[in-house]
């Protein structure tokens, strides 16, 4: 409901302990966005906290239409209204109650966005009215929120307001062809689809409307994602339009990079940036710009992070457990009460207590605890080769080689078949049991026996593959497992589970560069080097560490065609081919995944 006719409006509701107020806040183009400030009654100088959304500032304000304020807002707010602060939600521009055009992930003013405002200058003066305008505040802004709204969170640091005093971006889109949404290393995510066509189009309408069949014959009878896109529909929504256009990692995507963007600028706003070790959507965002910034730390105060043991979000929801595993208590309680909050306190309230926040903060799975650390990564890289007879080595094995055939027709399933890339499913498939794809023909598992001490692990290991193609061009996904015991009497049900702790792509046709696809060389040996997502993960005494090697984890990421195709997303049906895939070990070609060691007193 854009509307330029009333500028601000109470809900009237005497009963209420709580003051909601919408106002349609001027920008400097004179375009006004829909804000909701909502606080407790009787709140005085208090900090207020903003998140800049695309999804919906009035739903996320009136969930309950309760008297009561916590009743009203996210579950995620609760504590930080019961302290006196004013919580702040507003529409991005062009979507919902706001003015103005959408651009999914607007980028920066300058050669990719010609006109005067972004997502940094609407943040300033949305922020700059706030201070003038809300009279029961103490002038000083923190800034807030996951995914999308982590992005907006990290664009506010962009020659930031001086009332800006603190920033929690969490798993924020940061780079989305490297390793966030639409991309990872250079392999495309047919799921960007669905949310693409509800965000811009039919705001509301729904997904793609091809009825509830499964995820996984639909693209596969579709064909290239060009061809699916087209089949139903979507050609002409800019977002899929502009990612058919950029499948490489061209000017257009290292101009938006954020980690890049936020490098180049002085650091000045407190920034504690939060992940999920499973985050399904945006694994890549937080880590990389924890990376980019402290450099600039030099007191190691300014940036810190915080690994959960969450799915995309979860920490702003209850957060026990996760599809099988099971935590201490809800973890996301515990990370917000015992210290988001306590980090932004000391940066908003009005005599702050003084600042005490963790450089690095995560959550060793296997152990499941918190742990503070001083420096990220933690652990010292250490190569855990590929071996003979499927086995996994601490030193350098003899050389060898294992093959498979990879057969576009028939991809590997990122989860057992029915698939469906939404709700539950989707948002634990990352902790997906992967027995189901040990027992393929076409994926390889490498395993230890049974481990005597534990292995402790922080930080995002490294896959250093060397292999070779029949093909002209392969991807390859490599995944590191924790194997439970076999016999699990202590919880049965995990009794010889496949727990993935990091599951990543690469497209082969990147391995001289990211910017520079090129064929393989049928035949020729390649050394591909990629990471996989930051982990704090014991592999307990018992289990087992296992790593597996596959060419496709369908439908999420489109099927590589194996002959060359000058866009993947556009192959044609005689480009897709099988292909027989070697994987070295040992001697000259020794693949390896080098794990970041913990040595634990
Ligand atoms: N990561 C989300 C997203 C997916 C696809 C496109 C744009 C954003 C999000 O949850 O906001």
């Amino acid at each position: 409901m854009a509307n330029d006719q009333v500028d601000a409006y109470d809900w009237v509701r005497p009963q209420a302990d709580y003051v909601r107020r919408e106002v349609m806040v001027p920008m400097r183009d004179g375009t006004k966005l829909f804000t909701v400030i909502v606080y407790r009654k009787g709140t005085s100088d208090g900090p207020i906290l903003l998140s800049r959304t695309p999804y919906n500032a009035g739903r996320a304000t009136s969930r309950n239409r309760s008297q009561k304020i916590e009743e009203i807002l996210p579950v995620m707010d609760k504590e930080f209204v019961n302290d006196g602060y004013i919580r702040v939600y507003q529409d991005v521009r062009g979507l919902d109650g706001s003015q103005g055009d959408y651009v999914m992930n607007r980028p920066l003013r300058g050669p990719l966005n010609p006109t005067k405002v972004d997502h940094a200058t609407d943040a300033y003066d949305t922020i700059d009215w706030l201070v003038k305008n809300v009279t029961v505040s103490n002038g000083r802004v923190g800034i807030i929120g996951s995914s999308y709204l982590g992005f907006t969170s990290l664009m506010a640091l962009i020659d930031p307001h001086p009332a800006l005093k603190a920033s929690v971006p969490q798993s924020p889109m940061v780079d989305g062809w490297m390793g966030d949404d639409w991309f990872h290393n250079g392999a495309f995510r047919t799921f960007g689809y669905d949310y693409d066509l509800s965000q811009t189009v039919a705001k509301g309408g729904g997904s793609v409307p091809r009825g509830s069949g499964e995820d996984y014959a639909a693209y596969l009878k579709a064909g290239s994602a060009y061809d699916y896109a087209r089949t139903y529909g979507l050609l002409d929504i800019p977002a899929i339009r502009k990612v058919l256009e950029h499948p490489s990692y061209d000017a257009w995507w290292q101009g938006q990079a954020v980690d890049k963007l936020l490098a180049a600028r002085p650091l000045s706003v407190p920034t504690m940036l939060v992940v999920g070790q499973w985050d399904q959507e945006d694994s890549y965002g937080a880590p990389a710009v924890y990376k980019a910034l402290e450099p600039k730390d030099t007191n190691n105060d300014m940036v810190s992070l915080v690994i959960g043991p969450w799915r995309h979000s979860q920490v702003n929801y209850e957060a026990r457990s996760l599809g099988a595993l099971d935590w201490e208590g809800d973890t996301g309680l515990q990370f917000r009460t015992r210290w988001m909050k306590p980090f932004l306190d000391c940066h908003l309230k009005t005599d702050a207590p003084a600042c005490d926040t963790p450089p690095v903060l995560t959550y060793a799975t296997g152990t499941n605890r918190w742990e503070v650390s001083q420096e990220w990564p933690g652990g010292a890289y250490t190569p855990l080769y590929l071996a003979g007879d499927f086995g996994l080595s601490w030193s350098k094995p003899e050389a060898g080689e294992d093959s498979y055939v990879s057969d576009p027709a028939k991809p590997v399933p990122m989860l057992p078949r029915p698939i469906h890339m939404s709700g539950e499913e989707w948002r634990t498939w990352l902790v997906q049991d992967q027995r189901f794809a040990e027992s393929r023909t076409d994926v390889l598992s490498y395993s230890t026996s049974a481990l005597a001490q534990p292995v402790h692990i922080k930080g995002a290991p490294k896959v250093d593959l060397h292999a070779f193609t029949s093909g002209e061009d392969s991807d390859f996904v490599v995944k590191l497992i924790d194997v439970y015991p076999e016999e699990y009497s202590e919880k049965p049900q995990m009794a010889g589970y496949q727990l993935p702790m990091g599951i990543e792509i690469f497209r082969g046709r990147y391995v001289h560069g990211f910017a520079t696809p090129a064929p393989l060389e049928p035949g020729k040996s390649y050394n591909f080097k990629w990471s996989l997502p930051n982990i704090d993960h014991v592999f307990l005494p018992g289990h087992r560490i296992m790593v597996q090697v596959q060419s496709s984890l369908f439908p999420l990421y489109d099927r590589n065609p194996q002959g060359w195709a000058p866009s993947i997303m556009k192959a044609q049906p005689q480009d897709y081919q099988k292909a027989t895939e070697t994987v070295q070990r040992g001697g000259e070609a020794a693949s390896a995944v080098w794990l970041p060691v913990v040595q634990d007193d």
